[in-house]
C-alpha cells in the first residue's frame, strides 16, 4: 500500500467527487463521499488485486460455489484489512467531514438469509487473509433478503434495493460474460468481481458474481412494430433470473425461477474457470483436479455436478467415464443442516423442462453409482435409499448426488457432523466412512472484533503489546492472565457500557424505544425459525412480566430483552411469532407499574451491519435451540469474541463454545440430544401445561384474548403447534429448565467483577473460533492447497 498517503487519498476523493457527482468537499452528499472514497482506495488496489491473480495462476486453486453471499458493509472492512482505517479518520477529522456518517449510509449486501451466506462471507475475509487461492462464485441479486418492516406488530417485506447508491467496489467484466442455456432461452451471464482484501496483506482474491442479461436488450422489430411490452419480455425473464434472492418456492413457477438460478450460477462458473485453465494449460484431463477444487456450500450448487460433465463430454469431448473421474476428484459438498426440509429435491419433470442434457446425465451417474452399490451387495430396499433419483416419486435428490459423487462430506460443527455420521447420514457414512469430515464454523475475527468493536480491540492491543492477535486469534489466550486483575476488569465492564449507550441510541433513533444501557442487555438474533425457539424467549419474558406485576419487589436486575428476525414470508407460524413478540413488547414497554424494570425490543430489519452492533453490546448471548437442530451457529461465536456468555443448550457450536470457555462461564440449560431421543416417543406437553400453573398461564395468553391477531387464528395456531400438534421442539419441556437458568443470570449479575471475569475469559477463549482457523483445515484437509502470497 505504499501509493496510499493522505495526500492522494484526499486528492483522489476530491477528483471522484468532482467527476462523479459535480461535487466538492464542501457540496458533498454522504453517499458521494462513499463512493469516492471508496473508488479511491480501489484505484490503489487494482495492480496488486491484478499481481494476486497472476500469482495464483499456475497452482491449485479452491472455488467456493455459494448460491448465498451475505457480506455487509465494504467500506469499514476493507479500511480495517488495509490497516487505514485511523488515518482516513485523521482525514475526514481534518476536513471537517463524519466518516462514521459515511460508513453508515452504505446499504448492506445482503445476499444471503443468515448463517450459510455470512460464513461464505466470512471464509472469503479468511481465505485472502491466509493468502489463499479462493475465489468465490455466486449471484449479484438485484435485491437481496427483503427489507423487514412492522405494521401492528406483523412483519411486512419491502423490496431491498441495495445498489440505490451505486456498488463502487466491483467491477463488471462484460469482456468475461458467459453464455448460459436453457431449453427455452438462452441468456448471457456477466460478472461482478469485488475484491476481498486479505488483512494487512497484499493478496487480493476475488467475490465474482453473475448478474443474469438477455443477450439482446430488447426486440427491435417487435418494438419497431409497436408491440412494446413483448419487446421487452426476454429482457424481463433473463433479468428476472438474477433479480431477488430466493422467491417463495411454493408454487411452480417459483421452483423454476430458483432451479434457473442454481443453473446459472454453476454454468456460468465453471465455463469460467474452465475458460481459464485451458489458458493455462491447454485442453482438459484428468490433471484439472490437480489444480481445481470446488466446494459446494449446501446443496443449492449441486446442479455443477452434472453441469461439468456436460461441459466436459459434449464440448471437450471426453469420455463420460473420465469426466465422472474429474467430478469425483473435484467437487467437495458441505452440509448445513439435518432439517429434513432443507435438504432439496426437485421433481424430474422440471430439470426435462429446463435442462434435459442435465437430467439424462444424472440418470447416468445414477445407474454407474447404482451398479457399484449392487456389486457391493447392497438389496433394493438399500439402493433405493442411496439413489440419487427415488423410484417412487421420479424426484431428484441433490444430496445424495453431491454425497455420491464429490469426494468429502463435512458437517459444520461436531456434533453436528456426528449426527450425520450416526443417524441422518449413516447409510452413506457406512458407503464411505472415508469422506466424512468435520469442519467447526468460525467467524472473521477482523469484522466481528476489530471493525465492529475498536473500543474493544484497542484495549486487548494495548494488553498484549500488539495487534497479532488480529490474524492469529489463538493469541486472545494470552490474555487470561488478566482475568484476575480488577483494574482490567473495569476498564473492560466500562467498553462494555460504552457498546451498550452506541447501542441504545441507535435503538432510540431507529426503533424509537428508549432502553437503558444500565440494564442488563439479554440479546436473541437470527433467523426466525421454530426450532431456534425465539418463541420460549418470549414466553419466558411474559411469564417474567406476570411475575413482576404479581411481585413488585421481585429480585431481579433491571433487563433489556433484545429480539432481531426475519421471517420466510410463506412461513406463517414464524410470523405469527414475530407478531406475538412484538405484542409482548408492546404490553410491557407500556405498562408504568413495572417501571421499566424490563423492557423488550423487537429491531426491525436485523442485518448484518445491525449485527455489529448488537454483539458487542450483548450481556447475555441467546442460543436456545432444540438439541440436535442447530448445525453449528456463528452468531453464538461472535457474542463470545465480544465477551458475552452463551445462554444455551448444549447444540451445534455452543457446546465446543462451552468446551473452550468452561461451563461456568456460560449458562448451560435444557434437554440434551440423548433427553430428547429418549423423551420424544412418550412426550406429552399436557403433562407440562398441566404441572406447571406458570406456564399455563402464558400459553393461555395464545388463546384467552390477551393478544389480538386479526381474526387470523395465527395465536390459535401457534397454541395448536404447542398443545395439539405434539410441541415438536420441545417449547414445553424445557421451560423449567430455563427460567431456572435465568435465575442463575441474575443471580451471577449482581456481582460486578465477577460478571466481568465470565466475560472476559469468554474473550480469552474464543480463538478456536476464528474463520482462519477453519479455512486452514478446508486447506489443509480437503481442498489440498497452499498459502501463495503475492510477493509482485
Ligand atoms: C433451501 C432453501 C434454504 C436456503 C437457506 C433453506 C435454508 C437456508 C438456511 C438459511 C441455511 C442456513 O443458513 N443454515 C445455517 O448454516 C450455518 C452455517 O453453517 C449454521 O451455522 C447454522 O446452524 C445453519 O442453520
Amino acid at each position: 500500500m505504499n501509493t496510499l498517503n493522505k495526500e492522494n487519498i484526499k486528492s483522489g476523493i476530491i477528483k471522484y467527487l468532482k467527476i462523479k457527482y459535480r461535487r466538492t468537499l464542501d457540496t458533498a452528499k454522504d453517499f458521494e463521499l462513499f463512493n469516492a472514497l471508496s473508488l479511491t482506495l480501489l484505484e490503489h488496489i487494482i495492480d496488486e488485486w491484478d499481481n494476486t491473480d497472476e500469482t495464483y495462476k499456475n497452482t491449485k486453486n479452491a472455488y467456493y460455489f455459494s448460491a448465498e453471499f451475505l457480506m455487509g458493509r465494504a467500506l469499514g472492512n476493507n479500511l480495517i484489512n488495509l490497516g487505514i482505517y485511523d488515518d482516513i479518520k485523521e482525514i475526514f477529522d481534518e476536513l471537517g467531514l463524519n466518516l462514521n456518517a459515511v460508513e453508515e449510509i452504505e446499504e448492506d449486501a445482503g445476499l444471503g438469509n443468515g448463517g450459510l451466506g455470512r460464513l461464505a462471507a466470512c471464509f472469503m475475509d479468511s481465505g485472502a487473509t491466509l493468502e489463499v487461492p479462493l475465489t468465490g462464485y455466486g449471484i449479484r441479486y438485484s435485491n437481496g433478503l427483503f427489507k423487514q418492516e412492522f405494521k401492528d406488530g406483523y412483519q411486512n417485506e419491502k423490496a431491498d434495493s441495495w445498489l440505490k447508491y451505486g456498488d463502487p467496489w466491483s467491477i463488471r467484466r462484460d469482456d468475461e460474460s458467459t453464455i448460459v442455456e436453457f431449453a427455452d432461452m438462452t441468456v448471457k451471464a456477466v460478472p461482478y468481481d469485488t475484491p476481498i482484501i486479505g488483512y494487512k496483506s497484499k493478496n487480493i482474491n476475488t467475490l465474482r458474481l453473475w448478474k443474469c442479461e438477455p443477450l439482446e436488450e430488447f426486440n427491435f422489430d417487435l418494438y419497431n412494430s409497436q408491440q412494446y411490452s413483448e419487446a421487452l419480455d426476454l429482457k424481463n425473464r433473463a433479468d428476472n433470473i438474477s433479480r431477488v434472492l430466493y422467491p417463495n418456492d411454493t408454487g411452480r413457477s417459483g421452483k423454476i425461477l430458483r432451479l434457473r438460478q442454481q443453473y446459472l450460477l454453476v454454468s456460468a462458473s465453471l465455463k469460467d474457470i474452465i475458460r481459464k485453465y485451458k489458458e493455462q494449460h491447454g485442453a482438459i484431463t484428468e490433471e484439472f483436479s490437480n489444480f481445481n477444487v470446488i466446494q459446494l456450500n449446501d446443496t443449492h450448487p449441486v446442479l455443477g455436478i452434472p453441469e461439468l460433465i456436460r461441459i466436459l463430454v459434449d464440448e471437450e469431448k471426453l469420455e463420460f467415464d473420465v469426466a465422472l473421474n474429474i467430478c469425483k476428484k473435484t467437487f467437495a459438498y458441505t452440509n448445513h443442516t439435518i432439517l429434513a426440509e432443507a435438504l432439496e429435491k426437485w421433481d424430474a419433470e422440471l430439470f426435462r423442462c429446463l435442462f434435459p442434457r442435465i437430467l439424462e446425465i444424472i440418470n447416468i451417474i445414477n445407474s454407474i453409482f447404482i451398479s457399484e452399490l449392487k456389486s457391493k451387495g447392497y438389496n433394493d430396499h438399500q439402493i433405493n435409499e442411496f439413489s440419487i433419483v427415488n423410484n417412487f416419486n421420479g424426484q431428484v435428490r441433490m444430496a445424495n448426488l453431491a454425497i455420491s459423487v464429490g469426494f468429502a462430506v463435512n458437517g459444520v460443527a461436531k456434533l453436528h457432523t456426528d449426527i450425520l455420521k450416526n443417524s441422518e447420514l449413516n447409510n452413506w457414512y457406512k458407503l464411505y466412512p472415508e469422506k466424512f469430515q468435520n469442519k467447526t464454523n468460525g467467524i472473521t475475527p477482523r469484522r466481528w472484533l476489530r471493525l465492529c468493536n475498536k473500543e474493544l480491540s484497542n484495549f486487548i492491543t494495548e494488553l498484549l503489546g500488539n495487534e497479532d492477535w488480529v490474524k492469529d486469534l489463538n493469541k486472545l489466550s494470552e490474555l487470561k492472565k488478566f482475568a484476575d486483575n480488577n483494574e482490567v476488569l473495569e476498564k473492560f465492564l466500562q467498553i462494555k457500557l460504552t457498546k451498550k449507550k452506541q447501542l441504545a441510541q441507535f435503538i432510540k433513533e431507529n426503533e424509537g424505544i428508549e432502553i437503558d444501557p444500565n440494564s442488563l442487555f439479554d440479546i436473541q438474533v437470527k433467523r426466525l425459525h421454530e426450532y431456534k425457539r425465539q418463541f420460549l424467549n418470549s414466553l419466558y419474558i411474559l411469564d417474567l412480566y406476570f411475575r413482576l406485576k404479581e411481585n413488585p419487589n421481585l429480585d431481579i436486575p433491571k433487563c433489556t430483552f433484545i429480539f432481531g428476525a426475519k421471517a420466510f414470508p410463506g412461513y406463517r407460524r414464524a410470523k405469527s411469532i414475530v407478531k406475538f413478540t412484538n405484542d409482548i413488547a408492546n404490553l410491557i414497554n407500556n405498562d408504568q407499574s413495572i417501571n421499566g424494570k424490563i423492557k423488550v425490543v423487537f429491531v426491525k430489519n436485523y442485518s448484518v451491519s445491525y449485527a455489529e452492533k448488537l454483539c458487542p453490546a450483548a450481556d447475555i448471548s441467546k442460543q436456545i435451540s432444540t438439541a440436535g437442530k442447530e448445525a453449528s451457529g456463528t452468531g453464538n461465536m461472535k457474542f463470545m469474541l465480544n465477551g458475552a456468555p452463551t445462554f444455551g443448550t448444549l447444540d451445534g457450536a455452543n457446546i465446543e463454545i462451552v468446551n473452550e470457555s468452561g461451563e461456568e462461564n456460560n449458562f448451560i440449560f435444557g434437554l440434551k440430544v440423548n433427553d430428547i431421543e429418549n423423551l420424544r416417543h412418550c412426550y406429552n406437553p399436557w403433562d407440562y401445561f398441566n404441572n406447571n400453573p406458570d406456564l399455563r398461564r402464558v400459553i393461555n395468553t395464545l388463546v384467552d384474548g390477551t393478544f389480538k391477531d386479526n381474526l387470523n387464528n395465527d395465536y390459535r395456531d401457534l397454541f395448536n403447534s404447542l398443545m395439539n400438534e405434539g410441541d415438536q421442539y420441545f417449547v414445553l419441556a424445557d421451560f423449567r429448565s430455563l427460567k431456572d437458568t435465568e435465575d442463575k443470570v441474575f443471580e451471577a449479575y449482581k456481582d460486578r467483577l465477577a460478571w466481568a471475569k465470565k466475560c472476559f475469559l469468554n474473550v480469552c477463549n474464543a480463538g478456536n473460533f476464528s474463520s482462519d482457523r477453519t479455512i486452514q483445515q478446508y486447506c489443509n484437509e480437503i481442498w489440498h492447497i497452499n498459502k501463495c502470497k503475492n510477493t509482485k
